[in-house]
């Protein structure tokens, strides 16, 4: 059985990152392993007053503990982190358990709409690009790739933008990059994808929901992943990753005003296990 570690926070309620990632990633009958960044009451994203419980030296102490029983994994994946010690203890902890065939993917979930979530200043994308450096893969939204390689940010971008934007995103040093919510037209939207290697480009793309739910990065991020960890090539991992995020958005529709929170990805599981039979 593949194992995937993902090294992120544990926003209690609201449902994004440790909670979207751990229940897909077992569904896709990968072992999911947690490496808990912090604690939150709530995710900071349209919540007052949330708990934030800082356990960035935890990181090491636990890393040390599964050093000893030499527990590996086939892709560490990395998603909100809350400061710039945790962006560095999760460099230490790449360094430390990449083997040559290790998976190193990176959502770098700091930004959206064109602006940094509450909590991070301008000078924390500077920092996660050191870890997206390390990278195997990474999967930005266009706010989180714009502040990484320092383009002014814009939503009337066209092609050549995002080519460009994903150029400089591999010129960070992550081999591979994803650009998600890309929509040239108003009909559709998907992920950009480029190869640094094979020097491909590839765009996916599926209908277009004008409605924004928060998580839809975690559910993408997390589906892709686990999808690559168990061998489906990147274009068909980002296919089964970009349908299902829009089948997850469509489920949430009837109920949006009171399913305030995260998509309504439970009820889509069924499909996802039927996607990567
Ligand atoms: O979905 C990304 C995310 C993860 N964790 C926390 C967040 C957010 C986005 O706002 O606030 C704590």
């Amino acid at each position: 059985m593949k194992r995937i570690v993902t090294i992120q926070d544990v926003s209690c309620f609201g449902k994004c990152s440790v909670t979207v990632a751990l229940p897909i990633i077992s569904a896709m009958g990968i072992e999911c392993a947690i490496m808990p960044t912090s604690i939150l009451s709530t995710h900071t994203g349209g919540f007052e007053g949330f708990t934030f419980r800082d356990l960035s030296d935890d990181i090491p102490k636990i890393a040390e503990h599964w050093k000893k029983y030499n527990i590996s994994f086939d892709t560490i994946y990395t998603g909100y982190l809350g400061s710039v010690k945790q962006i560095d203890y999760t460099i230490d902890f790449i360094n430390s358990f990449k083997k040559r065939d290790t998976l190193v993917f990176v959502d770098p979930a700091m930004a959206d709409k064109g602006k940094m979530y509450t909590g991070f200043d301008l000078s924390f994308p500077s920092h996660m690009a050191r870890l997206c450096a390390l990278a195997d893969i990474i999967v930005p939204n266009i706010t989180e790739a714009s502040f990484l390689t320092n383009t002014p940010y814009t939503e009337n971008y066209d092609e050549e933008h995002i080519k460009s934007l994903l150029k400089k995103l591999t010129d960070l040093g992550a081999k591979k990059a994803v650009i998600t919510g890309i929509a040239f037209e108003k009909a559709t939207q998907g992920a950009y994808f480029y190869d640094s290697e094979a020097k491909e480009y590839y765009y996916y793309k599926a209908e277009n929901i004008e409605r924004n739910f928060h998580g839809t990065g975690d559910t993408f991020a997390s589906v892709f992943a686990g999808a690559i960890t168990k061998g489906f090539t990147i274009k068909h991992a980002l296919e089964i990753a970009v349908n299902f995020t829009v089948e997850c958005i469509k489920a949430t529709l009837p109920e949006a005003d009171e399913h305030k929170y995260g998509v309504k990805f439970e009820e889509c599981i069924p499909s996802l296990i039927e996607k990567i039979k």
